[in-house]
């Protein structure tokens, strides 16, 4: 399996996040990825590389999953930050009003000249720090998802996109959840636009792939699946639950299976065994998994109760399902032990293979 790290994934340092009134420091840290790297070394999967993507090859790729004023938004955020008020430069950029989409007839038509406003349109919390480095980092990232995708349209028969920023949470012109780019969206759409007829995502992470499951809503060629934390307590709150199914032609399409806090690996692993039969029965030619490792019990902000080993059978697990597979790499918090969880999973799919 080889592995297409992002090197500039550490310019994406978020110092604090909002959180019930406090400013807290950021869960989602560049240590997250280089544990992951140690364990790599001392377990080695495969070839590890970084990709070198053409730019135009790039932006066509994120432009097939997001809108472009939202990617316009975030090539030229941070220099709009800063130009709001030079001492912004020592500050990470955070939204703090927004417009209530859809609700009480609130513009979202229209762009606001003010760039705070501008955060509030894009950015659906204060939780996610955007910063100089981030448009570059993340930008990188996709580029590890799309040459994840490229190496299995290649036939390999998996490959594994080490990047953070995450990407789950974002979706067509949004940002959220530590997530500006959606990753797996852009592997999965670049299998469909590589010739796979049928693609399904099968996210493990613990909170809802909510911009994932956005983007393929109305699309009857890509299923999207998800098993996490009931929404009904947990991140993301307003998506996630079991009666969304999809919509026109992706009706059928998206299945939820949420869970609640507190649930142990067998009521996970049964959860599992659905999603899959769902993949199957959807005939799938390839898939794609958003790898959240915060499904662990040691995780410090979700409420699974995973433990290390568990790992392997997940991965075992996923090989069965026999397709050609893309892993992006999502949550997961329990920073000194998250990169000994992804290398279970990973290495129990590769031994099972
Ligand atoms: N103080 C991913 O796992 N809220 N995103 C956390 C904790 C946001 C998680 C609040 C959680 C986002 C990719
Ligand atoms: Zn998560």
């Amino acid at each position: 399996m080889k592995i297409f790290h992002n090197p500039l994934h550490a310019q994406h340092a978020g110092r604090q996040e909002m959180f019930r009134g406090r400013m807290v420091p950021c869960h989602e840290v560049p240590a997250r990825l280089d544990f992951v790297l140690a364990a790599l070394q001392s377990r080695p999967l495969g070839p590890l590389l970084a990709p070198a993507i053409p730019d135009a090859e790039l932006h066509a790729a994120m432009a097939r999953v997001h809108r472009a004023p939202y990617l316009d938004f975030l090539a030229h955020a941070w220099d709009a930050w800063v130009a709001m008020d030079q001492a912004n430069a020592e500050r990470d950029a955070l939204p703090s009003v927004w417009p209530l989409p859809s609700r009480h007839g609130f513009r979202t038509d229209v762009v606001p000249r003010n760039f705070a406003a501008q955060l509030g349109l894009y950015a659906f919390d204060a939780g996610t720090p955007l910063m100089a480095g981030t448009w570059a980092a993340a930008r990188a990232g996709a580029g590890c998802a799309l040459a994840a995708a490229k190496d299995v349209l290649g036939g390999a028969r998996s490959a594994f996109a080490l990047s953070r920023p995450p990407g789950h949470h974002a979706g067509p012109d949004y940002f959220g959840g530590y997530c500006f780019l959606n990753n797996a969206a852009i592997a999965a759409q670049a299998l469909r636009d590589g010739g796979h007829p049928r693609v399904a995502v099968l996210d493990v992470d613990y909170h809802h792939g909510n911009g994932t499951q956005t983007i393929f809503y109305a699309r009857p060629d890509v299923l999207t699946v998800s098993i996490h934390g009931d929404p009904a307590t947990e991140y993301p709150f307003f998506l996630g639950h079991a009666d969304e199914r999809g919509a026109e032609a992706g009706e059928g399409c998206n299945l939820n299976l949420p869970l609640p806090r507190g649930t142990g690996f067998a009521a996970w692993r049964a959860a599992l065994d659905q999603a899959l039969n769902a993949v199957a029965r959807f005939g799938a030619t390839a898939l794609v998994v958003p790898m959240g490792l915060d499904t662990f019990a040691g995780d410090p902000i979700s409420g699974f109760q995973l433990h290390s080993t568990d790992y392997l059978a997940v991965g075992q697990a996923l090989a069965g399902a026999g397709l050609p597979t893309v892993f992006t790499f999502e949550g997961g918090y329990a920073v000194a032990e998250v990169g000994t969880n992804a290398v279970n999973l990973l290495e129990g799919f590769a031994q099972a293979v």
